[in-house]
C-alpha cells in the first residue's frame, strides 16, 4: 500500500470505509475514517486493502481494477448497484444484486435480442450473456452446458433462472407449445413448493435442476425437472410470520363456490394448519409499503382486508387464476386439476382431526367429538374408509414376539400425542406425493425422444445458518459443500490448467480443498448420514445416542467439534449430546440434533402405508404406487419402518454432480442486498458476507496473483486495427499486438503472451485500453512509434 493513499478498512455496517492510515503497528493499523477526520480506530493489518484511485469507478469486469480484493469488489458491486446496474463480472461469474424491483426494460424483448449470439462482455453484464454464452458452447463444443445459480434465501436465484429459461425458449426454441410450456411450468411448481417465509414472500421450498433438451440443430426439443428435498415439516407448521405452502391459500382463496362444497372448504383460519403460522404479516412496515406500492392498481389490493390468513403481501385468489392459466397452458385437463385440488383439501381436514385420551386403562384415545365429520370429509376426499382411517390413526400394528408366538401382529393403541404423528406423518407423505407428481406431470407436457444436448439449470438454496440450524440445514448446507467443490474445481483448476496450456508458467495456487468436510458427511459407515441411518434402524433409536456416535466417531476431526459458543455461530448453548458444530467453507455452523431421526426417515407406519395404498381414488392410489419409492426400498421399508432421506439425498446429489461435471459450466452468485426485502439499499456487511460465502472472494486472491484480463489476439487486432497504418494490419494478429504493446512502451510484468491471447496482469488491460481510446493526438503519436519500430 502506497503512502498517503486512501484504504478500504472494515465497517461494521458497511462492511468497509474509505480511511487513512495514520499508524502502523505489530499487528494492526490505526486508520483514521475520511469522512470523521481526527477520529481513529485499529484494524487488523490483514483486513485493510488498497482502494482504486477512484473509488467512484465502476466496472463491468470486476477483474479490470487494479486491485482485486473484497474491499473493490463490494465497491464496485456498490457503485453499480446505485445506477440500477445489478449485474457484475468476476472474470466469467456473474454476480446478481437482486433489485427489489423492476427496472424498466432490463428483461424486455429487445434486451433478449440484443444479447443474441453476443460474446460476453461486448454487452453490459447480464444473466441473458451467460444464458447466451451457455448456448453457443452447447452449440460449438457439442457439449451439454450447466449454470449453476446460487445465493442465500431472497437472493434472486428462482427469478434469474426464470430469465434464463425464458431467454433460452424465446431465443433458440421451436416455436412450438414446448417452449411455452417450459415457462409456464414455473407456477405450477411454485404453487405447491413454494411458500412466504420471512426471508422470501415466494420462497422455494424445494431445490431444483431444469434441463432444456436441444435437438442436432440446436433448437429446443423438450425438458426435464428434477426436484430435490422439499421442506416436509412445513405442511404440517410454520414458524411466526410464515405460511404453509402458497397452493393452501390460494385455492380457499381462489376456488368457485361450487368447488369449495365440493371440497368442503372455508377460510384458511379454520384450518389447523394454516392458521398457526401468521401472527403477524409484515416482514417490515417499509417492505409492506413498497410491495404495496408495487401492485399495479388498487384493484390489486383489494383482498387485503380478507380473513384473518390473508396475507396483504399476497394476491391469493389472482395468484389462484393465474395458476389455473398457466395449468392450462401447461395442458392440464379439468379431472387432472381436481385430483390435484382434491388432495390438498383432503390434506386439510386431514390436520383438523383432533384426539382425547379415553380414559381407559389402555391408555389409547379417540378421536374429538367434532373431528368425526372431519374424518369423515377427509376420507372422502382422499378415498379412504372412514373406519379405517380412524383405526390407523390411533392404533398402530406391531409384529410381536412375545410368548414365543413370532410374528403375530397386535394393534397397540395410541396416545394423543403419537396420534398426532400419526396424523401429521400421513399427511407429509400425502403432500410430498403429491409434489412428486407434480413435477413428474409437469415433465410429461414437454417430453422429448431424443436430444442432442441440454443446458441445465440448478436453483438451489444456497449455505444457510440461522439461530436455529436442524437436518434441513445439515443437508443443504452438505450439498451446498459438493457445489463448493466443482466450482473450485471448475474455476481454480481450469484457471491454471489455461496458464500452463498457454505456456505462462504461474505458480501454482493453492486453495482449501474441502473433501475432508464432504467426507465427514457422506464417507461409507463413518459419514454422518450412515451414522444417523444406523441410529435409525436402532429398535429405539434417540437423537442422543446419535449425537454422541457422531461425536464419538470423530473425536480429533478437523471439521467436526461439540457445539460451543463461537464467534462464528450464533447459537444457543447446547449440551455435547444435543449437536454439533461443523467447519463449512462458508463458516462454523451448529446444528441441533433433536428430531434428526425422526426426519431422517420417509417410511410411513404400516397401517398408514397400506390404507392410503389400498385407496378408492385412483389417483391417491397411484401417488403412493409411482413414488420414487422402488419396491426394493418398500420392502426394507416394511421389514425395519425405514427408508432414508439423508442418503436418498446423497444419492440424488451425487448423479446431479457426475451429471454437472460431464457439462460445461456457469456460474451465477445471487446476492440479497438487504433485508428488509426494498429496493435501493444496499447493506454493505451483509453483502461483503454473502461475497465470502460464495467462493469469490478466494476467485479474487487467484486472479490478482495471476492473470485475470485477457484477449485473444484476433480480438485485439480487430478492436484497434482501425487507428492503425496499412502496413501495420498487414501482420499477423499475434505479431500485431506484440508490436503494439513494444511501442506503447507497456511494462513486461503486466503482461503476458501466451499461444493465443495476452494475459494481463489486474487493472493493466483498462490501462491499456485507455491508452487506446485516449485523445487521437496522443494515439498518433503512439502510433508513429509503432511505425517506427517496425521499420
Ligand atoms: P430465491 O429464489 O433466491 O430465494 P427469488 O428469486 O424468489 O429468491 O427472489 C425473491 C424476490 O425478489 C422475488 O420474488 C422478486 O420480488 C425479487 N426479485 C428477485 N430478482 C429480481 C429481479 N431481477 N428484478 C426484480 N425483482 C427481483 V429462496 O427460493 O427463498 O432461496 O428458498
Ligand atoms: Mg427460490
Amino acid at each position: 500500500m502506497e503512502d498517503g493513499k486512501p484504504v478500504w478498512a472494515p465497517h461494521p455496517t458497511d462492511g468497509f470505509q474509505l480511511g487513512m492510515i495514520v499508524d502502523i503497528g505489530a499487528d494492526a493499523l490505526t486508520i483514521e475514517p475520511l469522512n470523521q477526520r481526527g477520529k481513529t480506530f485499529l484494524a487488523p493489518m490483514n483486513q485493510v486493502y488498497p482502494a482504486e484511485d477512484d473509488v467512484n469507478k465502476h466496472v463491468d469486469d470486476n477483474c479490470c481494477l487494479m486491485y482485486l480484493n473484497e474491499a473493490t469488489l463490494l465497491n464496485n458491486v456498490r457503485v453499480r448497484y446505485n445506477k440500477d446496474y445489478i449485474y457484475t463480472y468476476v472474470a466469467n461469474i456473474l454476480i446478481a444484486v437482486n433489485p427489489y424491483y423492476d427496472i424498466p426494460k432490463l428483461y424486455g424483448p429487445e434486451a433478449i435480442k440484443s444479447y443474441q449470439g453476443k460474446s460476453l462482455g461486448t454487452l453490459p453484464p447480464h444473466v441473458y450473456a451467460i444464458a447466451d454464452k451457455a448456448y453457443r458452447d452447447m452449440k460449438v463444443l457439442k457439449m451439454s452446458q450447466s449454470i449453476i445459480v446460487s445465493g442465500e434465501s431472497g437472493a434472486g436465484k428462482t427469478e434469474n433462472t426464470k430469465f434464463v429459461l425464458r431467454y433460452l425458449t424465446t431465443t433458440y426454441g421451436s416455436g412450438q407449445d414446448i417452449d411455452e410450456r417450459i415457462v409456464e411450468a414455473n407456477p405450477l411448481l411454485e404453487a405447491f413448493g413454494n411458500a412466504k417465509t420471512v426471508r422470501n414472500n415466494n420462497s422455494s421450498r424445494f431445490g431444483k435442476f431444469v434441463e432444456i433438451h436441444f435437438n442436432d440443430k440446436n433448437a429446443v426439443v423438450g425438458g426435464f425437472v428434477s426436484h430435490y428435498l422439499l421442506e416436509k415439516s412445513r405442511i404440517c407448521m410454520q414458524s411466526n410470520d410464515e405460511r404453509n405452502y402458497h397452493i393452501f391459500y390460494r385455492l380457499c382463496a381462489g376456488a368457485s363456490e361450487d368447488l369449495k362444497k365440493k371440497l368442503h372448504l372455508d377460510s384458511p383460519d379454520s384450518f389447523r394448519y394454516l392458521n398457526r403460522g401468521c401472527t403477524r404479516y409484515f416482514a417490515s412496515k417499509d417492505a409492506d409499503k413498497q410491495i404495496m406500492q408495487n401492485r399495479k392498481s388498487p384493484e390489486d389490493n383489494k383482498h387485503v382486508k380478507m380473513g384473518a390468513l390473508k396475507d396483504p403481501l399476497l394476491d391469493d385468489q389472482g395468484d389462484f387464476n393465474r395458476m389455473c392459466v398457466a395449468m392450462k397452458k401447461i395442458g392440464l385437463n379439468d379431472t387432472e386439476k381436481l385430483d390435484l385440488f382434491r388432495v390438498v383439501a383432503g390434506v386439510l381436514h386431514l390436520g383438523n382431526i383432533d384426539f382425547e385420551e379415553t380414559g381407559s386403562s389402555s391408555g389409547g384415545c379417540v378421536l374429538k367429538n367434532q373431528s368425526n365429520q372431519t374424518l369423515e370429509c377427509c376420507a372422502d376426499l382422499l378415498g379412504l374408509d372412514q373406519d379405517d382411517l380412524r383405526v390407523s390413526l390411533t392404533t398402530r400394528v406391531m409384529l410381536t414376539t412375545a410368548g414365543g408366538a413370532k410374528g403375530t401382529v397386535i394393534k397397540v393403541p395410541l396416545k394423543v400425542e403419537q396420534a398426532n404423528n400419526a396424523r401429521d406423518a400421513l399427511a407429509k407423505a400425502v403432500y410430498s406425493r403429491l409434489f412428486d407428481h407434480v413435477v413428474k406431470r409437469v415433465n410429461q407436457c414437454f417430453p422429448f425422444e431424443t436430444s442432442s444436448n441440454f443446458i441445465g439449470v440448478l436453483d438451489i438454496a444456497g449455505f444457510e445458518y440461522f439461530e436455529h440450524n436442524s437436518f434441513e440445514q445439515f443437508c443443504i448446507n452438505y450439498c451446498n459443500e459438493k457445489l463448493q467443490q466443482f466450482f473450485n474445481e471448475r474455476i481454480l483448476k481450469e484457471e491454471q490448467e489455461l496458464y500452463q496450456r498457454e505456456g505462462l508458467g504461474v505458480n501454482e495456487v493453492h486453495y482449501v480443498d474441502n473433501q475432508d468436510c464432504i467426507d465427514l458427511v457422506e464417507a461409507k459407515l463413518v459419514g454422518i448420514l450412515d451414522i444417523l441411518d444406523e441410529e435409525n434402524r436402532l429398535p429405539q433409536p434417540s437423537d442422543q445416542h446419535l449425537t454422541l456416535a457422531v461425536h464419538n466417531k470423530h473425536k480429533d476431526h478437523f471439521r467436526l467439534t461439540v457445539p460451543r459458543k463461537s464467534k462464528l455461530a450464533i447459537h444457543r448453548n447446547l449440551r455435547d449430546d444435543e449437536g454439533f458444530m461443523i467447519r463449512h467453507f462458508a463458516g462454523a455452523v451448529c446444528y441441533e440434533t433433536t428430531r434428526f431421526v425422526e426426519k431422517n426417515n420417509d417410511a410411513l407406519h404400516m397401517s398408514l402405508e397400506s390404507l392410503v395404498c389400498e385407496s378408492k381414488d385412483k389417483f391417491v392410489r397411484e401417488l403412493f404406487e409411482n413414488s420414487n419409492t422402488t419396491k426394493d426400498s418398500k420392502q426394507k421399508a416394511g421389514k425395519l419402518g425405514f427408508i432414508s432421506v439423508g442418503n436418498k439425498f446423497k444419492t440424488q446429489l451425487n448423479l446431479l454432480l457426475e451429471k454437472l461435471r460431464s457439462t460445461g459450466s456457469s456460474f451465477i452468485r445471487c446476492v440479497k442486498p438487504n433485508l428488509k426485502m426494498v429496493s435501493h439499499q444496499f447493506e454493505g456487511a451483509l453483502i461483503l458476507s454473502q461475497l465470502q460465502c460464495s467462493g469469490m472472494v478466494s476467485v479474487l486472491d487467484l486472479m490478482q496473483g495471476g492473470f485475470p484480463s485477457r484477449a485473444p489476439f484476433h480480438e485485439l487486432y480487430n478492436m484497434y486495427k482501425q487507428y492503425m497504418p496499412a502496413k501495420l494490419t498487414r501482420l499477423n494478429p499475434r505479431l500485431f499486438c506484440k508490436a503494439l504493446f513494444k511501442a506503447l512502451g507497456l511494462n513486461d510484468h503486466d503482461f503476458k503472451f501466451g499461444l493465443t491471447r495476452v494475459f494481463f496482469r489486474p487493472g493493466k488491460f483498462a490501462e491499456f485500453d485507455q491508452i487506446m481510446k485516449s485523445d487521437p493526438d496522443h494515439l498518433a503519436e503512439l502510433l508513429m512509434k509503432v511505425n517506427k519500430w517496425l521499420l
